[in-house]
């Protein structure tokens, strides 16, 4: 266990190392606070949300696992993501989706939501000091059965869908301005087929027609800023999904809206890291969600690897840590939930820090003088340099628990509070 002397003496020493080769590691820690992370609230219930005893049906997605505990309520998943955000270091964002609307034993349908369903999550989000982003849900409902929604080719179920679209809005501009910091409103819709499609594009000119219809309508961009979502496939949406990835940027840079890049939405050899510069050179603002793809799977926990590191490293190297917006999106039911969001936020501040603490001047300097010798030896150093602790002093530092003392923490609240739910 570290001592607080044995913290700050392991910094100085790491402080020493990192100005050798150009690194101010007090300059890294002042901007690492200044990023939020959205953490979103569907890690803590497996994706149920609070409108059906059925959960998360359709939509191509599956949470898998049945660890007990898992927040039944309203209160308890907002105890639990008090108990998460409470050991993780800096000031982050809650992402909530429009099925985890509170409206007390009535049931309201999707396009009857309004923002008063929400003010226990405002109000919370208020006493927390933290900013907001919102979800329209086109899954687990019966208009959703028949994989299709926006871009179905009934009328009926396309416009129940839309109005859903353009209430959510209006949600999350409410919340924008409750909250005053603009609310990400993300749009991710599952359409797509099993099997070969005998017409691929007339889903996805009705999905393009909806997603006008729903964006005709002004929402102040001081309070909700649009993001679309794309898929390569998912579960039962093998052979396509409406929404690809063409699809999305080319509507989001037709309508200036936010690409939202999941990390575990492509080809499982393709990588969001690439395509973050790309992206922007077209684009003003985009949408992280930071997930880990393993197989089929598109939603495992968050850790530290190559790639998550390569995404903080491209946000970081092209200084455009104002132009994106970092979520998680990630839901396994196999582990403690909360221990699961800790593990997933932790791993991307940690992988902002590792980028913040890499020498890019040098790097660049190496690569434009044609020395990919220089450039690959640093780089190849860097990764055993004493980021972690520098990490442990950012934790110190923010009042929260270093190495895996945290996990001390959710085991008792486990024990005492989880454990009781059944
Ligand atoms: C699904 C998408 C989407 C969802 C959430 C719950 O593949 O990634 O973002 O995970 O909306
Ligand atoms: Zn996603």
């Amino acid at each position: 266990m570290n001592t607080l002397k044995q913290i700050e003496q392991a910094y100085s020493l790491a402080k020493k190392q990192y100005e050798d080769i150009g690194v101010d590691t007090d300059a890294a820690l002042e901007i690492l606070a200044t990023i939020s992370i959205s953490v979103h609230c569907w890690q803590g219930d497996d994706v149920c949300g609070f409108e059906s005893q059925k959960g998360l049906t359709g939509g191509g997605i599956q949470a898998t696992g049945n660890y007990p505990g898992k927040a039944r309520t309203a209160e308890e998943l907002r105890s639990d993501l008090d108990m998460a955000l409470g050991l993780i270091p800096g000031r982050h964002r809650l992402n909530l989706h429009a099925i985890y609307a509170e409206t007390g034993k009535t049931h309201i349908d999707r396009d009857e939501l309004a923002p008063e369903h929400f003010t226990n999550w405002i109000a919370w989000a208020k006493d927390k000091k933290l900013g907001m982003d919102f979800n329209p849900t086109f899954f687990s409902h019966p208009k959703a059965d028949g994989g299709f929604t926006l871009s179905s080719r009934d009328e009926n179920i396309r416009r129940f869908w839309i109005n859903h679209g353009v209430i959510c809005r209006k949600i999350a501009e409410h919340i924008g301005k409750e909250l005053g910091t603009p609310c990400v409103t993300n749009f991710w819709i599952p359409d797509g087929y099993k099997d070969i499609p005998a017409d691929r594009n007339a889903h996805r000119q009705l999905l393009k027609e909806s997603l006008d219809e729903i964006f005709s309508q002004i929402a102040d961009p001081r309070y909700n800023l649009d993001s679309i979502e794309s898929k390569l496939f998912g579960i039962g949406s093998e052979s396509y999904v409406v929404g690809s990835h063409e699809f999305y940027l080319g509507y989001a840079i037709a309508n200036k809206k936010l690409l939202c890049l999941d990390s575990g939405h492509f080809h499982p050899t393709e990588v969001i890291s690439d395509k973050i510069s790309a992206v922007l050179c077209y684009l003003d603002a985009i949408l992280l969600h930071l997930s880990r793809g393993v197989r089929w799977d598109s939603d495992h926990i968050v850790i530290l690897s190559d790639e998550l590191r390569n995404i903080a490293l491209e946000v970081v190297r092209g200084d455009f840590l104002d132009n994106v917006h970092f979520g998680l999106d990630f839901f396994d039911a196999s582990i403690n939930r909360i221990a699961a969001w800790i593990i997933g936020t932790r791993s991307i501040i940690n992988a902002l820090l590792y980028a913040l603490l890499e020498p890019h001047d040098t790097l660049r300097k190496y690569e434009n003088d044609g020395d990919f010798t220089g450039r690959l030896a640093l780089m190849e150093e860097l990764k055993t340099l004493p980021a972690g602790a520098v990490w442990d002093y950012y934790c110190f530092k923010h009042d929260v628990p270093t190495g895996m003392l945290w996990l001390d923490e959710v085991r008792s609240y486990e024990k005492e509070i989880l454990s009781k739910r059944y």
